[in-house]
């Protein structure tokens, strides 16, 4: 199953199927009310992201080796991203995560999803 979603993302168009655990939900561009990038080098762009609920998280490795995004308690996993490779995250309620690259445990970032004060 893991496998295969892996594949699928590697291989198949824009990100779709996001192996996402309860509260992270793989979108596309027209299902965001607004849009965060977020940039992976050897480093996630920015480190902090912020959005407010039903904004969506979009990854893009412009690095040259392959990268991933993966919550700390598997809250999402974008899988395995090529370069070039992207993934959309949509959090529809409030919540931080703390997340680490999976090929790359030292690489981390934090996505906020807070309502507007
Ligand atoms: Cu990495």
């Amino acid at each position: 199953m893991t496998n295969n979603i892996i594949k699928h993302r590697i291989f198949g168009p824009v990100a779709l199927a996001i192996a996402a655990i309860g509260f992270a939900s793989a979108a596309q561009a027209e299902e965001c009310n607004d849009i965060h990038e977020i940039e992976i080098t050897h480093v996630f762009t920015p480190g902090d992201a912020y959005a407010k609920p039903g904004d969506c998280f979009h990854f893009t490795n412009v690095h040259n080796i392959e990268h991933s995004a993966v919550g700390m308690d598997r809250e999402f996993n974008t899988g395995i991203l090529m370069p070039n490779g992207t993934a959309w995250l949509r959090f529809d309620e409030p919540i931080v995560i703390p997340y680490v690259c999976g090929v790359h445990p030292l690489m981390t970032g934090v996505l906020v999803v807070e309502e507007e004060e």
